[in-house]
C-alpha cells in the first residue's frame, strides 16, 4: 500500500510539477488518491468526506513556495490536515487531576482490549508515576472476567479488588471507590464488560456506572482493526458516557488504523494511548504524526521531506558548491557531509523524499547507511591535523598509522576513507558540470559514492 499510494501520488505530482501551481483540477486529482487511501485504511466514509473537504480548502488557498515542488507542498498539506484531525502534534497525557482516588473508567466493544489495557495502564502508573493503583473488574457478563483481571493485576504488581460473587457492576464500582478511599489508593481503574453499541441494557449499565463514580477519565478502547462501523460505536459510547480519551489497541498488527481518525472525529476526544501487543508493557503514548503516516501510507516521504528541510543546511550546501566550483573539496567538507548524511538516515530514505523517486528507491533496495561507519569516519577525520584535512595527499604511511591509532580504527579504514574521498571528489567534479543549481536540487544523494552504502547501491543520478 505504501508503494502504491506514493507511486500514484508521484504520478500526479509529476504533472503538478510541470504546471507549477496548485490548480483545482490538480488538487482534485491528488485528493482522489488520498480519498482511496483513507477508505483503504478503513476510515469511516463521512469522516473521509470531511477530511478531503478540509484538505481541499487548505490546498486551494495555498501558494506554492519557491523552494518546494507543488507535489511536496500537497503532501505536506494532506499530512498537516491529518495530524490536526488526529488531534495535533504531541501526546495528550491521562488526566488524573482529581481528588484521590481518581476513577478511570474503561469502556468499549467486546474484545477490544479493555481488560488488557487496564492492566497496562496500571503497570505504567505504578512504574512511571509511582501511583498506588487499584484494579477492579465490573465485568459480570463473562464468568472468568474478574479472574482475568486479578491475574493481570498480579502481573502488573498492583492489587485488585477482591471478588464478591453476586454483586452488580454498580455495586462493585461503589465498593472499589470505597476501598480506594479507605486504603489510600491514588487511582482506581474500573474495567467494564464488553458490550455491543446496539445493546441498550448494557449501555444503560455503563451510564449508571459513570453516574455512580464520576470518572476523571472515561477511556474508549478501540481495536485498530475496527472498520467502517467505528462511527456507530463511537457515537453510541460518546452519547452514553461522554468519552474523554481513546485508546487504540492492536496497532502492532497490520491494520492501517483508520479507526483512529474516525473515533477522534466522532467523539472529539483525544487519542491518548496506543496498544502495541499483548504484553503488559506494550503501551505507548499516541503520536499523531506516526499514525497520520500510517493511515496515508506515505509517512516516510513526509517525514523525510521534513527531516530534509530541518537538517540540510542550505548554506553549507551552498558553501560546498562554491568550493567545488573553485575545484576545492577537502576532508573538512567531507566531514560536514558525513554529519548531514548521518542525520538523514538511509540512502533509500533520502531518495524516497523526492517525489517521483519512489521507483528509484525501490531499485536501490534498502541500502542503509551504517550509522556506526559514519561515526568511525568522522572520528578518523577529527584525528587529523587541520593541515592534513586541507591537503589529504600529504597523508603517508606514518601519518595514517597515527590517525588510525588516534581514532581507534585501522590503517585499512583510513585508506578506505581516503579512497572514498577521492571517489567523492571525482563525483563532485562531475556534479560541477551540472552546475550549482543541480547540486542544490539533487542534494546529498547525488554526492554519495557507492562505497558508503552497505548494499553497494548504484549511483542514483
Ligand atoms: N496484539 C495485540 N493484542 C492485544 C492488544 N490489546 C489486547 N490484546 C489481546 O486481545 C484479546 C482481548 O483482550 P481483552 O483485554 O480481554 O479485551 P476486552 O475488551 O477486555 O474483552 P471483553 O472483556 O471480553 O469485552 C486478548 O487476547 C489480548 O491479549 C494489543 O494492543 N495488541
Ligand atoms: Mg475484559
Amino acid at each position: 500500500m505504501f508503494e502504491s499510494l506514493s507511486d500514484k501520488l508521484s504520478g500526479v505530482f509529476d504533472r503538478l510539477r510541470q504546471r507549477g501551481a496548485l490548480s483545482e483540477v490538480d488538487v482534485g486529482e491528488a485528493l482522489r488518491e488520498v480519498r482511496l487511501a483513507l477508505l483503504d485504511a478503513d476510515v469511516a466514509l463521512p469522516v473521509v468526506r470531511d477530511f478531503i473537504a478540509r484538505a481541499r480548502d487548505r490546498a486551494l488557498g495555498t501558494e506554492v513556495l519557491g523552494s518546494v515542488t507543488p507535489g511536496q507542498q500537497i503532501v505536506k498539506i494532506v499530512n498537516d490536515v491529518m495530524i490536526e484531525a488526529l488531534g495535533g502534534a504531541g501526546a495528550v497525557p491521562l488526566n488524573l487531576a482529581a481528588a484521590a482516588p481518581v476513577p478511570v473508567l474503561m469502556v468499549g466493544l467486546q474484545g477490544s482490549g479493555k481488560t488488557t489495557t487496564a492492566g497496562k495502564i496500571a503497570l505504567r502508573l505504578r512504574e512511571r508515576a509511582r501511583k498506588r493503583v487499584l484494579l477492579a473488574s465490573l465485568d459480570t457478563q463473562r464468568p472468568a472476567a474478574q479472574l482475568q483481571l486479578a491475574q493481570l493485576a498480579e502481573r502488573a504488581g498492583v492489587p485488585s479488588l477482591p471478588i464478591v460473587p453476586g454483586q452488580t457492576p454498580v455495586q462493585i464500582a461503589e465498593r472499589a471507590m470505597d476501598t480506594g478511599r479507605r486504603e489510600g489508593f491514588d487511582v482506581v481503574i474500573l474495567d467494564t464488560a464488553g458490550r455491543l453499541s446496539i445493546d441498550d441494557a448494557l449501555m444503560a449499565e455503563v451510564t449508571a456506572i459513570r453516574a455512580a463514580t464520576n470518572p476523571a477519565e472515561t477511556l474508549l478502547v478501540v481495536d485498530a482493526m475496527t472498520g467502517q462501523d467505528a462511527v456507530n460505536t463511537a457515537r453510541a459510547f460518546h452519547e452514553a458516557v461522554s468519552v474523554t480519551g481513546i485508546v487504540m489497541t492492536r496497532m502492532d498488527g497490520d491494520a492501517r488504523g483508520g479507526a483512529a481518525l474516525s473515533m477522534r472525529a466522532i467523539t472529539g476526544a483525544p487519542i491518548k494511548l496506543v496498544g502495541l501487543g499483548e504484553k503488559l508493557d506494550a503501551l505507548e503514548e499516541f503520536h499523531p504524526e506516526r499514525v497520520a503516516g500510517r493511515i496515508l501510507g506515505m509517512g516516510d516521504i513526509v517525514g523525510l521531506v521534513e527531516k530534509a528541510t530541518e537538517t540540510i543546511d542550505e548554506q553549507e550546501a551552498e558553501r560546498v558548491a562554491a568550493r567545488m566550483a573553485r575545484g576545492k573539496f577537502d576532508l573538512e567538507d567531507l566531514a560536514a557531509q558525513l554529519r548531514q548524511i548521518g542525520r538523514m538516515g538511509s540512502l533509500s530514505g533520502i531518495l524516497g523524499m523526492l517525489p517521483g523517486a519512489g521507483k528509484l528507491a525501490g531499485q536501490l533496495g534498502d541500502a542503509k547507511l551504517d550509522p556506526k561507519l559514519l561515526k568511525r569516519q568522522e572520528a578518523i577525520i577529527s584525528s587529523m591535523t587541520p593541515k592534513e584535512r586541507r591537503q589529504p595527499d600529504i597523508l603517508k604511511a606514518s601519518r595514517k598509522r597515527r590517525i588510525a591509532a588516534g581514532s581507534g580504527t585501522s590503517v585499512q579504514e583510513v585508506n578506505r576513507l581516503l579512497k572514498q574521498y577521492e571517489d567523492m571528489s571525482a563525483m563532485l567534479k562531475r556534479m560541477n558540470k551540472l552546475g550549482q543549481k543541480g547540486l542544490m536540487r539533487h542534494g546529498m544523494s547525488a554526492l554519495l559514492p557507492k562505497s558508503m552504502t552497505q548494499g553497494g547501491a548504484r549511483r542514483p543520478f
